[in-house]
């Protein structure tokens, strides 16, 4: 019998058809299992904060044992599953600021700080004196500062000064300007215990606190000090899907999130010893590749293809040509120690902070980070020929992409050396060439098709003038249809877009990074404000943000960040909110007067488009720029203009 298609891509129907055909479970034979999935939990009227529970909202039963209603019981998990969110992207940016600390003061052999333009960028908003001090000085106070925004007892986010200055007003006024990372993830567990915080708005407000820690803090931190340690992208060429994978040479798989450890793994994969040692095992050389966000960090860095996105790590071991899938923190799933039965694949867990039985653990360590990587690759190498060419099965698809784009190289390539600004971004705003700008992100999940619901609102924003910016999971779906190369804007795009794109020579959707780097966007945001004449705000902007197909907590954590930012957001699949309809009332409106920003669910990708374009139209029309939008041809002057 035919399979049910469970992916828009091509490459991964046909691996989970075969693996389906050979009885290898994916994670869709889980989800068929776990169906009807339980309704309560999905509409977030499920509490087990404590024992007298667990308590569960229905007709019978409005209220649990405790008293606490559906609208307390679906925030205090909404503002948790904030925590959560917050708690992992700041984790890794604390790890990164470790690392970053010790680099500079010379402590870890093999790295180095590579961008010291950026340092110095990042020595100006953190107002730390450059002037007369060696590098290495102000590298080392940059460090001890950045760790210290995680648990200082007193002041407020440093990094809050990027946003405009209304927005910073706005957060004053609200209560809702993040002191340090961690208290605000402590005080989110705080409130939430049974018999604290039991009004929803007030759990929200600490929920908008939370999630600007992290959007404006861990985040950020992570982005930042990541850029400077090695080096901020530029825009690269490179190729994505399972087809990079190839059947005479050793292939690894870096999985995760933390570049610390992936950055080591790209220089021992192309160590000359590592290479002799491959063919001493009858490889031809080693194929690195990428999955999920380690996988966007090496791609924006170093051009190394991306294998796919989440819900290609099992397909990926599915081809039975992958030595060794190394793994660190995050979107890593338990069911791959039980893919990796099926094949000669090692799993390698490298973090401290992520065990899986079953797999093998080499810990990085984060002293001598190249040391490890040659050992990790080594094992690598050395199970080559364990690989059985019979079970080898590599799906062809693969397509060219370009990465690397940043507020940096963003504004470089928009203005050039003389002029770098966002000058000609917002003039074709103001002029209607540009409609409006999306930050289109997020995860997979097997509810849905996989790709297709990022795919289709993409080209329906494109096709509709929308500039797409787009991070993590989402960006490598994109790339896998084609849609990240400047030839897409001529065969997708509306003419305004279209022209802009072929001006300028940039893709009509831009990856920006990985999931810490939605920071990117809103530095991006904030850099669009202040080169003027679209308002004085970010939720002025003709900005809509969206997770199509999002499933993780910190989907939730970036998804209120915006909202608390003044960006309209809308995810895919539904929220955790549908059994408190007054709770959901407030964060699809009620917020919107409050933070300027609003939450919003749309079904399939046409719905989602069409709202993302109408809050876009509406902006416009406040601006007061919306009967710019009639197609206006180049003259000479525009031209030159773009071409500064
Ligand atoms: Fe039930 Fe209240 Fe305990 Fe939650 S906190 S499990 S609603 S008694
Ligand atoms: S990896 S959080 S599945 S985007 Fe950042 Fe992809 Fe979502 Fe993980």
């Amino acid at each position: 019998m035919a399979q049910e298609r469970k992916s828009y891509d091509a490459a991964s129907h046909e691996m989970i058809c075969a693996m389906s055909e050979s009885g290898i479970e994916t994670c869709w034979d889980r989800d068929k299992a776990q169906r009807p999935h339980c309704k309560f939990g999905e509409q977030g009227i499920c509490c087990r904060i404590c024992y007298m529970g667990p308590c569960r909202i229905t007709k019978k039963a409005a209220r649990g044992v405790c008293g606490a209603d559906a609208n307390t019981i679906a925030a205090r998990n909404f503002v948790r599953m904030i925590a959560a969110g917050t708690a992992a992207h700041s984790d890794h940016g604390r790890d990164v600021a470790h690392v970053f600390l010790e680099t500079a003061k010379g402590n870890i052999p093999g790295y180095e700080l590579k961008d010291k333009q950026k340092l110095m960028d990042v020595a100006g908003y953190l107002g730390v004196e450059v002037e007369g001090r060696e590098l290495k000085d102000v590298a080392v106070e940059i460090g001890e500062i950045c760790l210290a925004e995680f648990g200082k007892p007193h002041g407020t986010q440093k990094f809050l000064q990027r946003a405009p200055e209304k927005r910073q007003k706005l957060w004053k006024e609200l209560g809702v300007e993040p002191r340090a990372v961690d208290r605000e993830i402590v005080e989110i567990m705080h409130r939430t215990h049974m018999g604290v915080d039991q009004d929803y708005r007030s759990l929200m407000v600490q929920g908008a606190r939370c999630a600007i820690g992290d959007g404006w803090g861990g985040s950020m931190i992570a982005t930042e000090l990541q850029d400077v340690l090695f080096g901020t992208p530029e825009p690269l060429r490179s190729v994505v899907n399972l087809g990079i994978l190839k059947e005479d040479t050793v292939n690894i798989i870096v999985h995760g999130h933390e570049p610390a450890l992936s950055e080591m793994i790209v220089v021992a994969a192309q160590d000359p010893q590592m290479l002799k040692l491959a063919q001493e095992k009858g490889a031809k050389g080693i194929t690195l590749g990428g999955i999920c966000c380690t996988a966007n960090e090496i791609l924006m860095r170093h051009g190394i293809p991306i294998a796919g996105n989440f819900l290609q790590q099992e397909l990926a071991i599915g081809t039975g040509a992958v030595e060794a899938m190394i793994v660190d923190v995050q979107c890593i799933m338990q069911g791959l120690a039980k893919t990796v039965e099926c094949f000669h694949t090692k799993l390698i867990t490298t973090s401290p902070k992520g065990h899986i039985p079953g797999a093998t653990h080499i810990e990085f360590n984060e002293e001598n980070p190249i040391e490890s990587a040659r050992a990790i690759v080594k094992a690598a190498v050395e199970n080559f020929p364990n690989r059985k060419k019979e079970s080898v099965r590599i799906p062809k698809h693969k397509m060219d992409m370009i990465a690397g784009f940043t507020h940096e190289s963003v504004i470089y390539m928009l203005g050039g050396s003389f002029r770098t600004g966002y000058r000609p971004l917002n003039d074709n705003i103001i002029n209607g060439r540009i409609r409006g700008v999306a930050g289109v992100v997020g995860c997979c999940n097997p509810k849905t098709m996989h790709n297709e619901f990022h795919v289709n609102v993409v080209k329906e924003l494109i096709k509709n003038d929308v500039l797409v910016l787009q991070t993590g999971c989402s960006a490598i779906a994109s790339a896998m249809e084609g849609l990240l190369t400047p030839e897409a804007a001529q065969e997708y795009a509306g003419a305004g877009l279209a022209e802009v794109c072929r001006t300028v020579g940039i893709p009509p959707v831009l990856h920006c990074g990985s999931c810490v780097d939605n920071s990117r966007l809103l530095i991006a945001a904030s850099g669009v404000v202040a080169q003027g004449g679209l308002g004085e705000d970010i939720s002025d902007l003709p900005l809509a943000g969206a997770a199509p197909e999002w499933m993780s907590e910190k989907a939730i954590s970036i998804g209120h960040y915006f909202v608390a930012s003044g960006v309209y957001t809308v995810f895919g699949i539904g929220l955790p909110v549908g059994g408190a309809p007054e709770f959901q009332e407030y964060l699809f409106k009620g917020l919107e007067g409050e933070l300027g920003g609003m939450w919003d669910v749309a079904a399939d990708a046409k719905e989602m488009a069409q709202k993302m374009i109408a809050h876009i139209d509406k902006k416009r029309a406040a601006l007061g720029i919306d009967k710019a939008r009639e197609r206006v041809l180049y003259d000479m002057d525009m031209r030159r203009e773009l071409e500064v």
